[in-house]
């Protein structure tokens, strides 16, 4: 059975576990990380040096890198469904993937998620965070000009791109900082909510990770 070792409020887990539960793939899931802590023993490190998670464990075949992950189960298990079929449209979510990775991690997750959810107010860089809201926005109005006349990244059909887009969309729309209007981006949100797999491995209430003070 397919194994992923990590917490659940892990984004780059709930990446994986969101394409898991859209391809309908049993799979087991090991508390890892954050304070369930044991990244450092050695038989992590053995699955991953890097001391991160998440890691899939596919029947011996060991795998770390969220997107990584994410691709490789597409392409695997979802060829024709998640994982386009065609060389260009895979190319294309590919293309859309490594944007999400390269542009909206760092401004979003590092500085404004962790930032607001993972840092005291009295510690917190709030020019530094308002600066990065205003990047995301003028980035996702990018992701607003693609998403013009279609439902999903790639078009009619869902798309391993959306996932990896798409799982930052809950933190985005749920952390207290500036958002420009973007209507398409906000519309294609509303699809991601609908959708149950989106429900349970992603939209999963983080306030309770604040830290004392934040
Ligand atoms: N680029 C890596 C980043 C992995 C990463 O930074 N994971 C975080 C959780 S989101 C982690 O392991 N943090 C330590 C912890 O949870 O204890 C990936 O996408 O898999």
């Amino acid at each position: 059975m397919l194994k992923v070792w990590g917490r659940a409020t892990s984004i780059n887990v709930q990446k994986v576990m969101w394409t898991l539960a859209e391809l309908g793939l049993p799979h087991e899931r090991i508390d890892i990380g954050g304070h369930f802590g044991k990244l450092d023993t050695p038989e992590f490190i053995r699955m991953n040096p890097n001391k991160r998670i998440p890691v899939l464990d596919d029947d011996g075949f060991l795998l770390w890198e969220s997107n990584a992950i994410v691709r490789y189960l597409a392409e695997t298990y979802g060829r024709g469904s998640l994982a386009p079929a065609g060389r260009l449209s895979f190319a294309r979510a590919d293309q859309w993937s490594d944007w999400a990775i390269t542009t909206l991690y760092h401004d979003l997750i590092l500085t404004c998620f962790v930032g607001m959810i993972l840092k005291a107010k009295a510690e917190r860089d709030a020019a530094g965070i308002a600066a990065a809201a205003r990047r995301i926005g003028a980035n996702l109005a990018i992701l607003d000009a693609q998403l013009e006349g279609k439902a999903f990244l790639l078009g009619d059909t869902f798309s391993f791109a959306d996932v990896l887009v798409g799982t930052y969309m809950y933190r985005y729309f749920n952390l207290g900082i500036e958002r420009p209007r973007l209507p398409n981006v906000q519309s294609w949100y509303q699809r991601l909510t609908a959708r149950s797999a989106y429900q349970t491995h992603v939209m999963i209430d983080f306030s309770g990770m604040k830290v004392a003070g934040a």
